[in-house]
Formats: C-alpha cells, structure tokens, sequence
C-alpha cells in the first residue's frame, strides 16, 4: 500500500473506510439512527402543538441532506473567497429571487440575505448593522410575547447578548387586556429615542399594528425592524398583516410557519429612505451595512443545505397548496381557541388573529409548568408561557397552542375539536394531581406524585393511548424512513 509521511496504509482498515463511507445510516451508526426513528414515532404518534414548529416537507428535507452541506462559500455570489462555488452561486442567487417572490417585493426596492444560520444571528446581525454598540433598541418584553433577541433582560441580570451589547428597553402589553399598549410605548419611546424598535413576537396572537409602530419609529428617526419569524408563512400567504409595507428591515426564521428548514433570512430596503422639506433625499445604506454583519461580521460559510432547503420552501410558499394550508392553520386556531373556550378555559386577548393562542390557567387553579408535564406524558407537545400580570416568571400560568404542524398533517377544525378534547382531559388530571398534594407542593414534588402514584399512571397511559390512537391516523411529512 502507498505511504505517507512515510507510514504504510492498513490496506484492510482503508478498505473499511472506502466502505463505511458509503454505508446507509441504519448500518453505520444503528445508536443514532434508533434514536432518529424513536423521534419519528414521537411525533408520529404524538400532537404537536408547539407554536413555533413545523414538519417540513421531504422535498425541504432531501435538499437539507444534500450534497450542499460540503461546500465552503464565504462571500456572496460573485465574490467567493473559494473556488468550485457557480452552482451555489446558482442555489444562493435563485433563493434570494425566490424570497423577494414570495412576499412580493421589488429587487429594486428590497434586497435579501439568506446566509444567516437562524433567526437568533440573524436579528444579531441586524443590530450589528445599523445599532452602534450600546445603541438602543426596543422590543416587545419576553414575558409580554417578545423574544429573547428583542433585548430580554430582568431587573436583576441582563440575559440576552442583545441587552448586553445593546441598550434595551422593553415594550408591554396592556397587562388587563393582554394587546401591545402602543401608547405606552409611544411615550417610551420619546423618553428612550431608540435607534431601533422591533416589530415582532413569539407569543402574541394579535396582529401588528405595523403603520403605528412605523409612526412611532418615524419620530425617533428609528429603523423598525419586522421580525416576523412567527408569522412568515401567513405572510407569505397573504393572510394576515404584511410588515413589509412599514418596515424598513424584515427579519424571519424559514422553518416555522413558512416550514422550510432551519434558517435565517434578512430583508432590507433600497433606495429613497426619507425626503426634507427642502426636498433633499435620504438614501438606504442597509444593504452593504447588513450583508457585511452577516459575512464577514458574525458568521463564516453560509450553510448552503440549509439555503437549498429554504429555496425549496419558498417555492412551496407560492403555490396555491400553501395559501389553502395557511387559510386552514387560521381556521383550526380558531378552532382550538373555540372548543376550549367551550370547556371554560380562558385565552389571553379573547382569541387569535393568527397561528397561536394563549390559554390562561390562572382560572383553572394550576399553571402553565404543571399542565405541560401532564399533555406531554399524554404525547401532547406545547410550552408553559408567561401569561400578562404573572408575578413571577419561574411558575407561568400559561400554556401556548399553535396550529401550524398538525395542519400540515392533515387536520382540520373537526380534529382541532378533538385535540382541544385531549388537552382538557390533559388539564383535569392535572388538577386531580394537584389536589392529591399539599399546595405548597413545587413542580418536582408534583411530577413525582404523577410518575408515581398508579392510579395517575393508568390514567396517563389510556389518554396517551387515545392521542396516540388518534395521531397516527394522519400522515407524516418528510422522508419515508427518517
Ligand atoms: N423559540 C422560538 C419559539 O418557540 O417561539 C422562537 O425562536
């Protein structure tokens, strides 16, 4: 066998090599692929109703698993620091005509980055851009519906990089009625001066009011920023509220409702920016400032698997298959919201304009932390959320609801009615748990006495049985084995 660095070769071992690397996964590594299957049959057999998730399509997932993710292509199309890089230029230039498409902009009036890895780097990276260091920004609170990118901090520690090497100041819904108080922020705002308001959430199921946030924004001379990471895919769709018509950046994720794969993408305006009275123009510099915080500010080789599956998605997002999917998301939201509220429960803000709805369980008796555990020992997947006037952050009395991935399953409001079924069936036991328990009982206290107690336990495993029984009745997007 040939040397090198003057070693022979183990003829045998290269032999297994060359072999390995063509080898299945199933043959490869059976430890990872048995874990991947068990993740399929969870949420196969299980109801996704985390508001931020999606199952992406197999086409999504092939380009994903491609030969992209092998090439290196820091730069832009054009300009590479490396070579072999035409066809990403190809995939790089045809995602970024297809995301302008897709939400029907004009490449001379916007242009588009989609070489952030997600939408965390991707709002960094906005900031970065057009927020000196320490500058200041504002968003909506985390415990209100924000995210932590728009600035979270607490009265005690600053937790987000975005309040660290920013200054935040944070906006607030109207703690009573649970929607954005605009005039509260107005008057921040004139106080503050921030450079940048954001226009965005992660738990807020009303619209925007984007054209108030642009007056807002407008009076401080602030950049507003739609983040609209959430609401993409409805945007896409026409269905709710475009922030394009107001903003001036519009930032997204690509795998929530817009259910590509993980990703980031950043949209900027070109052009006129402002007229004085004199009629002197101000111009955009957004797209040098924001593609070079992307590359080479904060991140080094785009992910061109992640770009290809985003591309594939944005063509999906155009068909008129999608805008049905959306108009359906909207209609089984209502649904839940609906059937639960026919089961007593109480919603933040009445109801839902979009994908999610807050469920307050502060007249129930039991909070967001406690009823999680019990839906997701019942193979029911949602999150525990601050609902507006929580006390404390560390027991919210919340549980957030979005119905973008079991609509792309198939259901529609009929099955939502049962789904809210479940979640009902899901809280009452919840509760029969709690009464077993002295008050003071904390969360682990509380999981415990469902682990262990027998009758709770056979309780469990009939409603998991009913979910799971019902679950599977529906197809599961994606590639056919994993
Ligand atoms: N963590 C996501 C959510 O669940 O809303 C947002 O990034």
């Amino acid at each position: 066998m040939a040397l090198t660095n003057g070693h022979s070769i183990n003829k045998e071992t290269w032999d297994s090599h060359n072999k390995m690397m063509l080898e299945p996964l199933s043959i490869n590594d059976p430890e990872i692929f048995s874990i991947i299957k068990k993740e399929k049959k969870r949420q196969t057999y299980g109801l996704e109703l985390i508001a931020s998730e999606n199952f992406a399509s197999r086409a999504v997932l092939e380009a994903l698993g491609s030969c992209m993710n092998n090439k290196y292509s820091e730069g832009y199309p054009g300009q590479r620091y490396y070579g072999g890089t035409e066809h990403i230029d190809e995939l790089e230039r045809l995602c970024q005509k297809r995301a302008l498409e897709a939400f029907s902009l004009d490449p001379e009036k916007w242009g588009v980055n989609v070489q952030p890895y997600s939408g965390s780097p991707a709002n960094f990276a906005v900031y970065t851009a057009v927020v000196e260091p320490h500058g200041r920004i504002m968003g909506l609170d985390l415990p209100d519906g924000g995210h932590l990118t728009h600035g979270f901090m607490t009265d005690k520690k600053k937790i987000s990089a975005t309040s660290i090497f920013f200054e935040s100041m944070p906006y607030k819904v109207n703690q009573e009625t649970g929607y954005i108080d605009y005039d509260r922020l107005q008057e921040n705002a004139r106080l503050f001066h921030p450079k940048l308001i954001i226009a965005g959430t992660s738990c807020y199921s009303r619209n925007l009011d984007y054209a108030r946030l642009k007056q807002i924004a407008n009076e401080n001379g602030a950049y507003l920023m739609g983040d609209m990471a959430h609401i993409s895919g409805l945007v896409a769709a026409g269905v709710v509220p475009s922030p394009f018509e107001h903003c001036d950046i519009v930032s997204t994720t690509t795998h929530k409702t817009l259910r590509g794969c993980r990703s980031g993408v950043i949209f900027y305006r070109k052009g006129v920016r402002s007229v004085d009275a004199k009629g002197k123009e101000t111009l955009y510099n957004l797209e040098s400032l924001i593609n070079q915080a992307v590359f080479p500010g904060l991140q080094g080789g785009p992910h061109n698997h992640a770009i290809a599956g985003v591309a594939v998605a944005l063509k999906q997002a155009m068909t008129p298959e999608f805008k049905v999917y959306q108009q359906q998301v909207l209609a089984n939201c209502k649904a839940l919201s609906n059937a639960l509220v026919g089961h007593g429960y109480k919603i933040v803000t009445g109801g839902s304009d979009n994908h999610l709805i807050l469920l307050d369980l502060r007249n129930k008796g039991t909070d967001g932390g406690r009823a999680e555990k019990v839906l997701e020992a019942c193979a029911i997947a949602c999150n525990k959320n601050t609902c507006p006037g929580d006390k404390s952050a560390l027991r919210p009395s919340g549980l957030r609801f979005g119905s973008p991935a079991l609509t792309s399953r198939g259901l529609v409001e009929e099955d939502f009615k049962k789904v809210a079924l479940f979640i009902h069936k899901g809280v009452e036991l919840t509760l029969e748990v709690q009464r077993s328990l002295d008050p003071k009982a904390n969360l682990k206290e509380f999981v415990q006495a469902l682990n262990q107690g027998e009758k709770f336990q056979e309780r469990v495993a009939a409603l998991r049985a009913e979910v799971e029984d019902f679950a599977g009745q529906f197809p599961m997007p994606g590639l056919p084995e994993l």
